[in-house]
């Protein structure tokens, strides 16, 4: 068993879209371990994307992180990290496979509806960046 973190983007929550993502999740054998309903500050969307703090996007993707609420989660299953990067698919939906969250659910490479952790090393700083282990069950 390990653990990955997600997030339901601004988009998605907008469309009303949370119910079909946590289903997907639960569906696929991710148990969703801890989960809260947050808007993000500026900051706080800096902070969580720190690494990609050099990019041409960097303003306006913390930008439509902080334009309103999302879900923030964690998930734990077998080999959690790399299957909900599978299930979310590519980054930019366009290039998404068919049948992934990405590609059924995106709006564009921005708005992609949901957060998936690159490695176990992420998923640990950003569990932590978001939930203490007590509201981990
Ligand atoms: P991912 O790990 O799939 O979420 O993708 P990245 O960590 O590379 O990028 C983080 C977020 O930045 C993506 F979800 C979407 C956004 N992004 C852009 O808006 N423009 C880009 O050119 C690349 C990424």
């Amino acid at each position: 068993m390990s653990r990955t973190f997600a997030i339901i983007k601004p988009d998605a929550v907008e469309r009303k879209l949370t119910g079909i993502i946590i289903d997907r999740m639960e569906r696929e054998g991710l148990q969703v371990v801890a989960l809260k309903r947050l808007h993000m500050t500026k900051k706080q969307a800096e902070g969580f994307y720190a690494e990609h703090k050099a990019r041409p996007f960097f303003a306006s993707l913390t930008g439509y992180m902080a334009s309103g609420p999302c879900y923030v989660a964690a998930l734990e299953g077998e080999n959690a990290q790399p299957r909900w990067r599978d299930i979310m698919g590519a980054t930019n939906p366009e290039q998404a496979a068919p049948g992934t969250i990405r590609k059924e659910l995106a709006v564009d490479l921005e708005k992609n509806s949901v957060h998936g952790s690159d490695s176990e090393t992420s998923a640990a700083r950003e569990i932590a960046y978001f939930f203490s282990e007590l509201e981990i069950v």
